[in-house]
């Protein structure tokens, strides 16, 4: 079913249509991020909770009006897709699919290969010896193939693996930056990313296939996990493996530095090696108010470093050329995953738990007004008018 919408204000508020006057929402309302965005060709993307989707009726307006890509938040990972060993799961990330098509928007598929998520008969199996590393790698080749296979033609780019390298506070990180505690690492050898890359594109040739992981374009503050992923990518890309992307997840909080600049130099590092690149799961957490729903932050100063942090993250972007898609990690308060996992932190997203956009949203907004159209020109301000 398409969903028809009528009038989006100046800051993104949806209006639902009674009628005839409703607008196709197949391309977004013309302020939209996604509007904005398809005038510089960059897809505005969101992560979606499936449990939401065509279920409550204005946050699948927003999805629909606002993105022009969606990735699944949960249900596209191993443990959604075979909770049972044998028996495949596809509905809930089918429906997605089938709402992104219906919407004009493309998929990031999320994601094939990664140490979280997996189903228990897995890691019982595992654990308990009843896999051992040689069916294991069978089974791990036989996910990735019917998966991707499942998918073929309808995922634009697929996160193959995810969160391999070790961070400075990871204890056993191997030589090339890898992190030596990794489940699949441990078990099969780190040849198993380059292994996940040819399986998926063997099953789609054409989806491109994205390195994904935190951390990798600027935030750390030595650069080395950066450096890694990109040295690590680069001798897969030399070694004939089909890798196009490397996405940085872009999730950031306010108590710690960041540098927008420094973001801009390592996308463009990428950009420059031959990768297209994308900010994959882009949010900024603050700390909150824990008593008060509404996720309100403790410090007056963090409403407006938010912003500032999103902004910064879409300007790195912008910048350059080869970022292809700008994707944050759900687009509501209400659907964070963050107050969940960071004790006392929330307020991370573009709108808030009410679903009404938050300063963030506006922010966006105009940065993706100039990127494609520009300041106005400025009238009155020759020295004789
Ligand atoms: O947002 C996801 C949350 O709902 C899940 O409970 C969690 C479980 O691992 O995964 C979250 O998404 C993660 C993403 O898949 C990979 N990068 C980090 C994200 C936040 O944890």
């Amino acid at each position: 079913m398409k969903l028809r919408l009528a009038v989006v204000g100046a800051a993104g508020v949806l209006v639902m249509s009674a009628g005839a006057a409703a607008a196709s929402t197949s391309h977004g309302s013309n302020d939209s991020l996604r509007s904005l965005g398809a005038k510089i060709g960059l897809r505005i993307g969101t992560a979606v909770n499936a449990n939401k989707l065509n279920s409550d009726a204005k946050y699948t307006e927003i999805v629909a009006d606002q993105f022009s890509t969606v990735t699944p938040e949960n249900v596209m990972k191993w443990d959604a897709i075979e909770p049972t060993q044998g028996t495949l799961n596809f509905g809930p990330a089918d429906q997605l699919v089938t709402f992104a098509k219906q919407h004009d928007q493309l998929v990031r598929g999320h994601t094939l290969l990664w140490h979280n998520q997996l189903p228990g008969w897995l890691t019982a199996g595992v654990g308990g010896g009843t896999i051992d590393n040689t069916q294991l790698k069978a089974i791990l080749k036989k996910h990735i193939t019917d998966e991707v296979t499942h998918f073929k033609g309808k995922i634009w780019q697929w996160d193959v693996a995810n969160e391999f390298f070790a961070n400075a506070w990871d204890p056993h990180p191997l030589a090339d930056g890898i992190n030596g505690d990794d489940f699949w690492v441990q078990h099969l050898g780190e040849g198993i990313v380059a292994d996940a890359f040819r399986w998926a594109h063997a099953a789609d040739p054409h989806a491109l296939l994205f390195y994904n992981d935190f951390n990798i374009a600027g935030e750390d503050g030595t650069n080395a996990k950066a450096d890694a992923v990109l040295a690590f990518a680069v001798k897969l890309k030399h070694a004939g493996v089909p890798i196009d992307g490397i996405g940085d997840q872009g999730h950031l909080d306010t108590q710690f530095g960041f540098s927008g600049t420094a973001m801009t130099q390592d996308l463009q590092r990428y950009a420059d090696n031959g990768f297209k690149v994308a900010l994959t799961e882009v949010d900024v957490r603050t700390f909150i108010e824990t008593t008060d729903a509404n996720q309100t932050p403790t410090d007056q100063l963090s409403t407006f470093a938010q912003p500032y942090e999103y902004s910064q993250m879409l300007k790195a972007c912008l910048a350059v050329r080869s970022c292809i898609s700008f994707t944050v990690w759900g687009f509501d308060d209400a659907d964070s995953w963050v107050p969940g996992f960071f004790v006392g932190e929330g307020y991370a997203d573009i709108y808030d738990v009410n679903l009404n956009p938050k300063p963030a949203y506006t922010d966006l907004q105009q940065d993706l007004q100039l990127a494609a159209h520009g300041a106005q020109h400025r009238t009155g301000s020759g020295a004789h008018s």
